[in-house]
């Protein structure tokens, strides 16, 4: 076997308040994994502005997202964490994939339609349609081998393997075709007010997540205050939908398993089970909270980490881009 590190990319949007979801489908498994591959972290800005954005929260929430990225644990000496935007090679490589991507493929991508459901897809952005080609531009830009993330992601990502092989195909051996790294328990965090949707950092109601930088006491009234199924035993199964996502939630942060759990609280009730909960969320989150509230308050140092991992990731990315153009007769 080699001994070569695996390249590692993956991204969050600043696109609202981080959640529980966007820290155990994705920050979490990052954090693992950052010490045996050389990592490529990104605060994608360029695929939050697919929806509308209030620029000036914009810009604060690009800050946010790099303080937690710094207080999960990230380390720069293993990650190289920077900001879309700061390194055109994205949108240039985006065009040319997009010359490669079809419009049947993009069409059947199930976040746009779950994105479109309440305005329709006339008055959604050409850019929220153009997403996923965009979102291979970033992972195929750095020859990444591995993409640590959510379950949500998994078919776009399959869209960026089928862009990366037929690109190879077309034009010749170019691109690495990257592999998901998705894991099972937090893969896809439900909303704690409907545990039939997907929790989202941009869905309007604050009860319907528990946000990274919530206050111990916030995250425990959430949860208290989270739907629950009928019936009173604490078991994950299909006509238990919400208690199911408290005990997917409750394994991804202790590390303990769901037959673990229910067996701790067979006899007990669902107050047990949330009371204990919140206090696990709020445990786990809390430091991670106190960190990232420290590393905001001078910003300038945020913005010096954010400049370096650029002129890095620029560096590492240019001569991917220059071979695709060159492959495409743009040299
Ligand atoms: N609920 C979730 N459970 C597990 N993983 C999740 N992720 C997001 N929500 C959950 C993972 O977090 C990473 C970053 O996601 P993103 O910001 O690129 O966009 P998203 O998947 O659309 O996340 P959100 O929170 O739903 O954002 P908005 O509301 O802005 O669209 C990805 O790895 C994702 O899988």
């Amino acid at each position: 076997m080699s001994d070569q590190k695996q390249r590692v990319f993956s991204g969050i949007q600043p696109s609202g308040n981080l959640t529980i979801g966007n820290y155990l489908g994705a920050l979490k498994n990052w954090v693992a994994v950052q010490q045996e591959n050389e990592n490529f972290f990104c605060i994608v800005d360029l695929h939050a502005i697919t929806v509308p954005q209030d620029p000036k929260v914009l810009a604060e929430k690009i800050r946010e997202v790099a303080a937690i990225y710094l207080a999960v644990g990230l380390d720069p000496r293993h990650c190289t964490i920077f900001r879309q935007s700061a390194v055109p090679g994205h949108t240039e490589l985006a065009w040319l994939l997009n010359c490669v991507a079809r419009f049947g493929e993009l069409s059947r991508m199930t976040q746009f339609k779950d994105k479109t459901v309440r305005g329709g897809s006339d008055s959604a952005s050409a850019g929220l349609f153009t997403y996923p080609v965009l979102m291979a531009a970033d992972i195929l830009l750095y020859n990444a081998d591995l993409v640590p993330v959510g379950d949500d992601q998994r078919q776009h990502l399959e869209l960026s393997r089928t862009i990366a092989r037929r690109f190879n195909h077309t034009y010749g051996e170019t691109f690495v075709v990257p592999k998901p790294m998705i894991l099972s328990a937090g893969a896809r965090v439900m909303g704690l007010d409907d545990p039939t949707v997907k929790m989202s950092k941009s869905a309007g109601s604050p009860g319907h997540y528990i946000a990274i930088l919530d206050e111990p006491d916030v995250i425990r009234k959430k949860v208290r205050r989270a739907k629950t199924d009928s019936g009173s035993e604490v078991t994950a199964t299909a006509d238990k939908p919400a208690i199911t996502n408290l005990l997917d939630i409750y394994s991804a942060t202790t590390g303990r398993t769901i037959p673990e759990l229910e067996d701790e609280y067979e006899g007990r009730g669902y107050g047990d089970l949330k009371r204990d909960l919140g206090d696990a969320v709020a445990e786990a989150l809390a430091p991670i909270r106190t960190r990232a509230l420290e590393l905001l308050s001078d910003p300038a140092e945020l913005d010096s980490l954010l400049a370096a991992g650029s002129e890095k990731a620029r560096e590492a990315s240019a001569p991917v881009l220059r071979d695709a153009r060159s492959r495409m007769g743009l040299g």
